[in-house]
């Protein structure tokens, strides 16, 4: 399958979705906003998939959302569209998404690696959120995630000069997983994804909500939260065959209820 602006594919229990326009460096217009949308909800009902890659290409992951769709526009159009808001959708998506970043993932385009659940990066990779030198500032939660990944400190440095973050600082920074030669990136992160695919997938669901609730609430109510989702998984067929797999020293054989 394959849209406008994205590649699709599934191996297996995989998505691998590839940001696909190559004249821009993969950069974020409407079109490709739509695309993601409609791809990452096919994804979270296909039952059939348990965990998805977005990546862009060697040079860029996204260089940023499109300046020239964005250069004419006025306050009344962003205002009035709600410019991007549907973004907040693409957050949604409720089961594991890898965002694989090789070169560059500037503005909007690390706003979106940040968006995914978590980054693997090639050695090639460079981060930053640049909007500063064009007259505005991040618009797509790049000053609120950066700063929960990399503290305030580094956020503030970065959103104010547009620097860009070469892999190794963003890996020792806390804004990857982890750093690989670029060349086995896409291998990497297919490898990680096929470990998650192969977990029994409602605990995989509650996990991600478990992480993300860490950073809407208070450390009491996200205990209480993490419990009361772990107490539910014991009424699903994958609890009881998980624990008992263990014990008879077996591989567990996941049914998703
Ligand atoms: N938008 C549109 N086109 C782009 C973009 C972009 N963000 N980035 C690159 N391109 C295009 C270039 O215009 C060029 O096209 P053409 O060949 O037709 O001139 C092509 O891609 C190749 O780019 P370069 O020739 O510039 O390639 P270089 O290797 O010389 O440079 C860079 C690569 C350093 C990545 C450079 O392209 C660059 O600086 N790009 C812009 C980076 C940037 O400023 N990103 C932030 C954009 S603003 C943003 O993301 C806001 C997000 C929040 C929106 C929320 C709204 C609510």
């Amino acid at each position: 399958m394959a849209t406008e602006t994205l590649l699709v594919e599934q191996r297996g229990a995989v998505t691998l979705v590839t940001l696909n326009r190559p004249q821009a460096l993969n950069a974020l217009n409407s079109q490709v906003l739509a695309d993601l949308l409609t791809v990452f909800a096919a994804y979270d009902a296909d039952p059939t998939q348990r965990c998805a890659v977005l990546t862009g290409s060697e040079k860029a992951f996204a260089a940023g959302a499109d300046i020239k769709e964005m250069a004419p526009q006025g306050v009344g159009d962003m205002f009035g569209s709600n410019f991007f808001a549907g973004y907040d959708l693409f957050t949604r998506t409720r089961k594991p998404v890898i965002a694989a970043v090789s070169g560059y993932a500037l503005g909007g385009g690390c706003e979106l690696a940040m968006m995914c659940d978590f980054i693997i990066a090639g050695d090639s990779a460079k981060f930053g959120q640049p909007e500063i030198k064009l007259g505005v500032t991040p618009g797509m939660g790049g000053s609120q995630r950066l700063a929960r990944a990399v503290g305030k400190a580094k956020a503030m440095e970065m959103c104010l000069t547009g620097r860009m973050m070469d892999a190794a600082e963003a890996e020792s920074a806390g804004l990857v997983a982890k750093v690989v030669p670029a060349a086995d990136l896409l291998a990497e992160a297919l490898k990680t994804a096929e470990t998650i695919a192969a977990m029994p997938p409602l605990a995989a669901l509650a996990v991600k909500e478990q992480v993300n609730v860490a950073f809407e609430t208070t450390l009491q109510q996200g205990i209480l939260f993490e419990r009361r989702l772990f107490h539910g998984l014991f009424g699903t067929e994958d609890q009881k065959e998980g624990m008992v797999a263990f014990v008879e020293k077996r591989p567990g054989k996941w049914v998703g209820r």
